[in-house]
């Protein structure tokens, strides 16, 4: 038998050269993921060459080569942040022991639960983007939605590495299920809410990789501080990779903003082809709320395993003063059905998810202030706010209630009758599949809607033939 260059094939720090078993699970695999690729993948560019950055190793110069490739040929790695000196468990039960290189028994299947869970949303996502590549406003914008999109297929790697080294039989079972469920299904769909929402519109996808790849950042922060260290490391790397997608969405945002108050100087924007503002914001109330149910309940006995068993910290866990989550308390405000509402305190691991959903509100609060310079910048007063986080909610005790978008409680009738107003609503829908009903492949050029980005890819002009057509397509 030939022997292949792993180093080559799939980039790794895992010393993948010297454990057949995992290269065995690995091989069997990697079919499967390329035949979904090409099914599920971006569809009608899999021959075209695409200005992509790879990771090869995980150093400085290594982590980012840019060069043009045909994504079924990109290389997915597998790479795990070296972390210096000796990892402990630095939170719950166990804090203070060494930090597991096995996966311990007693949370074994919890464990393969939330790796699982971290998983599905990769391959989901690349769902959900699958069309986009049609209506490009750019060639520029075409690579970064193909960047994302290989670099998701790359996490799914990270935790099919995972679940193919430390778990066994059940762990290569959950690697094929991932590949099988697929997002917005009626049989079969994917684990989380927004990962079966539709996203086939680029306003929708710059608020998805601003607010739920945003989702991603703490979550893969607070699986960062795991005393499981593959778990920990293998995050860590992702993270890095995460800060680009949210750089696609928020910038995204930014442009079409800039484009919107510009044309707001001559009238309605939408006569130029250009979206209004009051559009932007029905979407990030869409976006926003949906990303806030990825934190799950406010009220969680599995977030206080997690935390307890040291699975899963808080955001930044290490540089907190206090690290078992005892004896403290979390207030809650709930409603009942009639809009009465009680104060509750809760043990605060149970209140874990909402510890770190606070982390993720203050950053998208950031994110809100650097869209209304933009705005202010380019001459409009329109501010743009995020909603409460009572606001359209499906997960948690908040689910289902009747709040508007500034959280007062206002009754089933006139949230129906308003609903339209505050979410992207079916009148929008139609008018962005027309603004974005084709796609600007010349380099240089770009949609009526957005503005060009201030500067290109890696130091590249905005105007570089980012992607190249195996077939001429202009
Ligand atoms: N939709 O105890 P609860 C990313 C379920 S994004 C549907 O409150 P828990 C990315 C929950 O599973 C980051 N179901 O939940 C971004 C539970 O089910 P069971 C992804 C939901 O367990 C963009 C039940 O409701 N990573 O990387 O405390 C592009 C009770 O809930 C939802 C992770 O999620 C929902 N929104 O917390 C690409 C990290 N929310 O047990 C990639 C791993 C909850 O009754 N996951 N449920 O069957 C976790 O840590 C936890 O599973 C969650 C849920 C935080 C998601
Ligand atoms: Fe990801
Ligand atoms: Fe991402």
């Amino acid at each position: 038998m030939g022997s292949i260059d792993y180093q080559e094939r799939i980039p790794n720090n895992v010393d993948l050269q010297s454990d057949k078993r995992l290269q065995r699970a690995l091989e069997a695999w990697q079919p499967d993921f390329i035949q979904w690729w090409m099914d599920m993948g971006p569809d009608g560019f899999q021959q075209d060459e695409v200005y992509l950055r790879t990771a090869v190793s995980v150093d400085k110069d290594g982590w980012a080569q840019f060069g043009h490739v045909k994504m079924p040929d990109y290389r997915w790695g597998i790479f795990l942040t070296p972390f210096e000196g000796e990892r402990k468990v630095n939170f719950g039960d166990h804090m203070g022991d060494e930090a597991w290189q096995a996966v311990p028994g007693e949370h074994r299947n919890t464990l393969r639960r939330i790796i699982v869970t971290q998983g599905d949303t990769e391959p989901a996502s690349v769902e959900q983007q699958r069309q986009l590549g049609h209506t490009c406003p750019s060639l520029y914008d075409l690579r970064n939605l193909f960047q994302v999109n290989v670099e998701e297929g790359r996490h799914l790697w990270a935790m099919v590495y995972l679940l193919h080294r430390y778990f066994g039989r059940d762990g290569r079972e959950e690697a094929e299920a991932l590949l099988e469920r697929r997002s917005g299904d009626v049989d079969s769909p994917r684990i989380l809410g927004a990962f079966n929402e539709p996203c086939d519109d680029w306003l929708s996808f710059f608020c998805f990789t601003t607010f739920t790849d945003r989702d991603g950042k703490y979550q893969l922060r607070a699986l960062s501080e795991s005393g499981f260290d593959p778990l920990a490391r293998t995050c860590n790397f992702m993270l890095t990779e995460e800060a680009h997608h949210m750089f696609v969405g928020q910038t995204g945002i930014a442009r079409i903003l800039q484009k919107a108050a510009e044309r707001m100087k001559e009238g309605d924007p939408r006569d130029f082809g250009a979206i209004p503002v009051d559009m932007v914001q029905r979407a990030i109330n869409f976006w926003y709320t949906v990303s806030l149910d990825l934190f799950g309940g406010e009220d969680s006995s599995n977030a206080a395993n997690f935390f307890g068993a040291g699975l899963k910290g808080r955001d930044r866990e290490t540089e907190l003063t206090e690290h078992t989550g005892l004896g403290q308390i979390y207030t809650l405000e709930k409603y009942d059905a009639e809009g009465n509402k009680q104060v509750a305190e809760l043990p605060l691991r149970r209140a874990m998810n909402e510890v770190l959903r606070d982390a993720y509100v203050a950053d998208c609060e950031k994110v809100i202030k650097s869209w209304n310079r933009t705005l202010e910048k380019a001459g409009c007063d329109i501010e743009l706010t995020l909603p409460d986080r009572k606001f359209h909610r499906a997960q948690g005790v908040y689910a289902g209630l009747p709040f508007d978008p500034q959280g007062r409680f206002v009754g089933h009738a006139t949230y129906e009758a308003k609903k339209d107003e505050w979410l992207i609503n079916a009148e929008d829908k139609a008018y962005l599949a027309s603004i974005m009903n084709k796609p600007h492949y010349a380099p240089g050029q770009y949609a009526d809607w957005i503005s060009p980005p201030p500067r290109g890819i890696n130091g590249q002009d905005i105007d570089y033939e980012y992607v190249r057509f195996a077939t001429p397509r202009i």
